[in-house]
C-alpha cells in the first residue's frame, strides 16, 4: 500500500556546491553525500571503542520518557554502548536495548573529530556557528543507533535546519511539513499506515526517504521528522541555519538571552517598590544620589536608550519590508 499523501523526498547528485534546493523548503537527499570523507573509512566501531571507548555519552530512553531533559540521561561508555548496540543489531537481547546513544556533543573536548569531516559546499556558511560567541549553542552531535530504537516525532528546537550524514549503516525517515503542525504532535508514529490515511484524509503529506549508507539528508526548519535505524549506525547530525532562514533562528536565540534581563527587570521593579509607592510615581524612591553621580548612571542609561531606540526602529523597518 501506498497511499497518494506518502510522497518520496527527492535526491539530488554531483558536488553539492549549488545551494539553490535550499529556497524549495523541501528535504532533499544528497546522494553519496559524505561517501568521500575521511571519516566514511575512518568512522567504524572499532575506532570509535579504541580511542574514545572511555568517553562518556548521554544515553535516551524515548520509551520511558520522549521528554528526558539532557541534564539527567543517565550515561554509558562508547565502548559499552558499541558492543550492545552491534549486539542487538544481529539479534542478541540486551539489558541496553532501549537506550539510544542519541546526542554526543562531541565538540566538548573531542573536535578534532571534525577534521574527518568535509562539509557540503552548499552547508560552508552556517550562521548557527555564528551565534557561538553569544549563546552556547551545540551544532553538532554524532549519533550511535541500532534497529530496536527510533527517535519519535519531534522538531528542531530555534527553527534551524538540519542536516545529518550516513556514516555506517542505514535509518529511515518520514517528514510532515511545519504548515501542518496542527495535524501531529511529538511522538505520532507517522509510520502507522492508519495515521498517515488520516493526514491524508486531512490534506497533509508526509514525506518519506531511506538514508544510505554514505547519503546525507537535509530538511527545512520546521519540519517535524521520525527517524527509524534499520541496522547498527553512526550518523552525524547538524544544526544549519542558512542566510535564507536566518531571521526566525535568532528570534528565537533573542528569546533565550531576554529571559535574564526581564528576570533583572522584575527584581529592579520589586526593589524600586520597596519605598516607591508605584513605579509611575516615584514618591519616597530611596536611593543613593552619590552613587547614581559617581556611576554617570544617567548618561550610561540615555546610552542604554538610544540603543534600545536603534533597534526598535530597525524592527520597525524590517517588519514594513517584509509586510510589503
Ligand atoms: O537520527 C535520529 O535518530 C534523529 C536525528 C534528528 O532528529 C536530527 O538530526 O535532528
Ligand atoms: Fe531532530
Amino acid at each position: 500500500m501506498n497511499p497518494k499523501n506518502l510522497i518520496q523526498v527527492k535526491t539530488i547528485e554531483g558536488d553539492f556546491a549549488d545551494d539553490s534546493f535550499i529556497k524549495k523548503e523541501l528535504p532533499v537527499i544528497l546522494k553519496a553525500g559524505c561517501r568521500n570523507w575521511v571519516a566514511f573509512s575512518k568512522w567504524t566501531p572499532e575506532f570509535f571503542s579504541s580511542i574514545y571507548g572511555n568517553v562518556e555519552v548521554p544515553m535516551s530512553n524515548y520509551k520511558k520518557d520522549p521528554y528526558q531533559a539532557a541534564q539527567t540521561k543517565p550515561n554509558l561508555k562508547i565502548a559499552e554502548y558499541l558492543r550492545s548496540a552491534l549486539g542487538i543489531a544481529a539479534g542478541k537481547s540486551d539489558e541496553n536495548q532501549d537506550l539510544y546513544s542519541a546526542g554526543w556533543f562531541f565538540c566538548r573536548g573531542y573536535c578534532e573529530l571534525l577534521k574527518d569531516v568535509s562539509v557540503p559546499p552548499c552547508f560552508q556558511e552556517n550562521w548557527a556557528d555564528r551565534v557561538q560567541k553569544v549563546i552556547h549553542f551545540d551544532t553538532r552531535s554524532i549519533l550511535f543507533g541500532h534497529p530496536k530504537v527510533e527517535s519519535p516525532l519531534h522538531t528542531d528546537s530555534f527553527f534551524v535546519s538540519t542536516w545529518f550524514a550516513m556514516i555506517r549503516g542505514q535509518k529511515r525517515m518520514r517528514l510532515v511539513p511545519p504548515e501542518y503542525t496542527q495535524y501531529v504532535q511529538n511522538g505520532f508514529n507517522v509510520y502507522d499506515d492508519k495515521l498517515v490515511d488520516e493526514l491524508g484524509a486531512h490534506g497533509v503529506p508526509v514525506y518519506d526517504c531511506v538514508i544510505e549508507e554514505g547519503d546525507v539528508v537535509w530538511f527545512p526548519p520546521g519540519w517535524w521528522h521520525h527517524v527509524k535505524n534499520d541496522t547498527f549506525t553512526i550518523s552525524l547530525t547538524t544544526n544549519f541555519v542558512s542566510h535564507y532562514h536566518f531571521l526566525p533562528f535568532e528570534q528565537q536565540v533573542r528569546a533565550v538571552l531576554m529571559k535574564p534581563i526581564l528576570n533583572l527587570a522584575k527584581v529592579k521593579e520589586d526593589c524600586v517598590l520597596k519605598t516607591a509607592k508605584d513605579r509611575e510615581n516615584l514618591v519616597n524612591f530611596d536611593h543613593s544620589s552619590k552613587a547614581v553621580v559617581d556611576s554617570y548612571f544617567v548618561r550610561n542609561e540615555a546610552k542604554f536608550l538610544a540603543h534600545f531606540q536603534s533597534e526598535l526602529a530597525k524592527t520597525e523597518r524590517l517588519l514594513a519590508h517584509l509586510q510589503h
